[in-house]
Order: structure tokens, then C-alpha cells, then sequence
């Protein structure tokens, strides 16, 4: 174990099989020191947030993820699938909000097109033209690309033009094909996720990429996630942050498999930055995890929270979530990193302070 602590302080690359002994045996205290370590080299002491809002189209989707408990099915009270019009009046109500990123992802409905995205693209660009529009999954964008029969770069030039700037990352999961097709065995593909998102690198477009963990992965196929991810960075330097989204299990079929240990959750976390020594910034998304274990992420490697979102997303409330109504004031993310001794930076979605 001396071994690997000292690659990981001299900043060199650990290996998988040494991410995996870290993750099983080294003691809590000293990945927080690791992660510490590695994050300041690349963050400094910054607490990086944005002010930022949701937009979820529909929660009708083609898709049948086990995990998910946004989906209903069409017809159903609780589905919803807003009109363009709508979408740009939800756009238009947050215009004088102050927000620089518009993040924008729900369900594959069937009915949608290429065309009708690069509508809504455009229309909420027009809204809130002081904001960076950051755009659907790349399980949606191979969807509508692929319906439209373009190559993924032809579709996402489009989509760029319409005014798409950046790429979330949702709809990673789990990258082990054959665990893959147990908990989400209809949806967009492993090589699928990565192409996209490599496309996407290669005309210029920065994403994020995202884990499904605390299901039913082992410790090793994290790693293997984390390498993929890793792997495909070394090729393009198009990620911006990574986001372990901790399974949440209220309201999905596999509801009964319950929730991994903060412990676990902490873990993940360090992992995540000291294995990933080539993506700058771990994302602790506090509306999954909460305020409290966000707060604790700071001491394992995370350095940006999310931003302030507004009571405008409705996945992790529906999934279990503590907030129902997800919302952070900057006073109340000012004073999380005066208690933890961080410099709190409001960013844009590239990371470029904003003023
Ligand atoms: O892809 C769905 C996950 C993702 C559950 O890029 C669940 O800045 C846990 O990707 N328990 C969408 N997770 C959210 C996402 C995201 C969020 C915030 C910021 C960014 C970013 C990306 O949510 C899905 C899926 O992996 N998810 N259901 C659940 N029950």
C-alpha cells in the first residue's frame, strides 16, 4: 500500500488493479488525504458552483431503465411532455435570474426529432441569451442523430449552431456491457455513449461525464467505468468534470436493493479524483447526494457542487432525494465554503470565473 501511496503523491498514474486495493483496503483517512492531495494540485482550495437552472422536456420516454423513477408511461396522471411553447415560457420565466447555464435533459420521447431539439435549442438560447445552453444526454443525442441519419458530428454541428455549447453527462450508468443490460437492457449503448461524447470532444464541444453506482456493480467494475472514461480522456481532453451519481432507490424497481453507506459514497468519491488524474473536476451533485454528504465530499476530492438550480429539476426528488425542492442561495454555498476553508468561485459552465 506504501507503494501506491507514494505514485499518488509523486502525481504519478495509478493502475487498476491499484485503484482497486485503495478502493478495498486503504483507510477512510488516508483517501481523504490522497484525494486532498490531488485535488488541490489541480483546483487549489476553490469550491466551484454555478448559477444554473433545469429544463425536463418530458418524462415520457422509449426507454425502461430498472433504476429510473422519473419515466411514466404515456397516458399516465403523472406524465408530462411540454409543448415548445412551454418550454421557451419556462426559459423566458428564469430570464432575469441571473443564471449562466441552462441545463436541459428528460426523457427519449418517441415522437421527437432532430428538428424539434434544434427548435427548443434555439428558442431557449433566445430566452436567455446570457446563459450557456448545456444540452441532453448522449443516449438523446444518438437517438435524434441517429433517426435523422446523420453521422454524430454532422448532428451535432447542428445542434451547436442552434446555439448547444456543452454536453452533460447522464446516461453513462454503468459502462460493463453485460451488467449494462440488466439494469438498463433497452437503452443506447455503451460504444454508443462513448463515440458520442468523443464526437462531441473532436468538433470542440466539452462535456461531462457521469457513473450510475451503489446498485448492483462490483468495486472492480467502477474501476473499469473509471478507466474507460480515463482511456478516452488521454485521447481528447474533452471532459470537464466527472459526477459519481449514487443510486437513489425510492419509486424504481430495484427499489429493493437499497442504498450504498455514506462510507461507500466517500470512497467513490476519492477514487474518482485520484484515479482520474486527467479530468479536472470531480462534481459532487448535491441535489443526489443532499446538502450534508456534498459537504462532506469536499474532504474527498470534490471541488465543484452544482449550482443554485432553482427548485427546477424533478429526477432525484422523484428518486428519493432529501430536497423536494431543490434550491441553494449563494449565501448558503458561501457559507459552506467558509465552514470548510474553501474559496467559493461562481463559474460558467467552462470553469472561467464569472464577474
Ligand atoms: O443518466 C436516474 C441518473 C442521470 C437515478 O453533467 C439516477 O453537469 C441515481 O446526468 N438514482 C441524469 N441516479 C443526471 C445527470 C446530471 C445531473 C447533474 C449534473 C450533470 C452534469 C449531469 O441521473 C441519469 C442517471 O444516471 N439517475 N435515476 C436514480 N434513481
Amino acid at each position: 500500500m506504501e507503494k501506491i501511496y507514494n505514485k499518488i503523491e509523486l502525481g504519478e498514474r495509478i493502475t487498476t488493479d491499484e485503484a482497486l486495493r485503495l478502493m478495498e483496503e486503504a483507510p477512510l483517512e488516508e483517501l481523504s488525504r490522497l484525494s486532498t492531495l490531488c485535488r488541490v494540485r489541480t483546483c487549489g482550495d476553490a469550491l466551484y458552483y454555478n448559477r444554473n437552472f433545469h429544463i425536463e422536456p418530458t418524462n415520457i420516454c422509449r426507454f425502461n431503465c430498472l433504476f429510473c423513477s422519473y419515466r411514466r408511461p404515456r397516458g399516465s396522471a403523472e406524465a408530462w411532455n411540454y409543448s415548445l411553447d412551454e418550454i421557451e415560457q419556462i426559459a423566458l420565466s428564469k430570464a432575469d435570474s441571473g443564471a449562466t447555464e441552462v441545463h436541459i435533459v428528460g426523457g427519449v420521447h418517441p415522437d421527437h426529432d432532430l428538428d424539434h431539439y434544434i427548435e427548443m435549442i434555439s428558442r431557449v438560447k433566445r430566452a436567455v441569451p446570457g446563459a450557456t445552453v448545456k444540452a441532453f444526454t448522449a443516449i438523446e443525442l444518438a437517438y435524434m442523430i441517429e433517426k435523422a441519419g446523420l453521422t454524430y458530428t454532422e448532428g451535432l454541428t447542428r445542434l451547436r449552431e442552434a446555439g448547444m455549447e456543452a454536453i452533460p453527462g447522464g446516461g453513462a450508468e454503468i459502462f460493463d456491457e453485460e451488467l449494462r443490460a440488466k439494469i438498463c437492457p433497452d437503452k443506447g449503448s455503451t460504444a454508443q455513449w462513448l463515440a458520442l461524447h468523443e464526437a462531441a470532444h473532436s468538433i470542440g464541444i466539452p462535456t461531462n461525464a457521469t457513473i450510475l453506482y451503489g446498485h448492483m456493480e462490483s468495486r472492480a467494475q467502477r474501476i473499469d467505468h473509471l478507466n474507460r472514461l480515463r482511456e478516452l480522456q488521454d485521447r481528447t481532453g474533452g471532459f470537464n468534470a466527472f459526477i459519481p451519481l449514487k443510486y437513489r432507490s425510492a419509486g424504481n424497481k430495484m427499489e429493493s436493493l437499497g442504498e450504498v453507506s455514506l462510507e461507500e459514497d466517500l470512497r467513490t468519491l476519492a477514487l474518482s479524483r485520484i484515479f482520474l488524474d486527467n479530468i479536472p473536476h470531480i462534481k459532487a451533485y448535491w441535489v443526489m447526494y443532499g446538502k450534508q454528504t456534498t459537504e462532506m465530499a469536499l474532504a474527498y476530492g470534490a471541488d465543484d457542487i452544482d449550482g443554485t438550480i432553482d427548485d427546477s429539476t424533478k429526477i432525484y426528488s422523484m428518486a428519493g432525494a432529501e430536497d423536494q425542492r431543490p434550491r441553494l442561495t449563494i449565501a448558503e454555498i458561501e457559507a459552506m465554503a467558509a465552514r470548510n476553508g474553501r474559496t467559493p468561485i461562481e463559474r460558467d459552465t467552462f470553469y472561467n470565473p464569472v464577474k
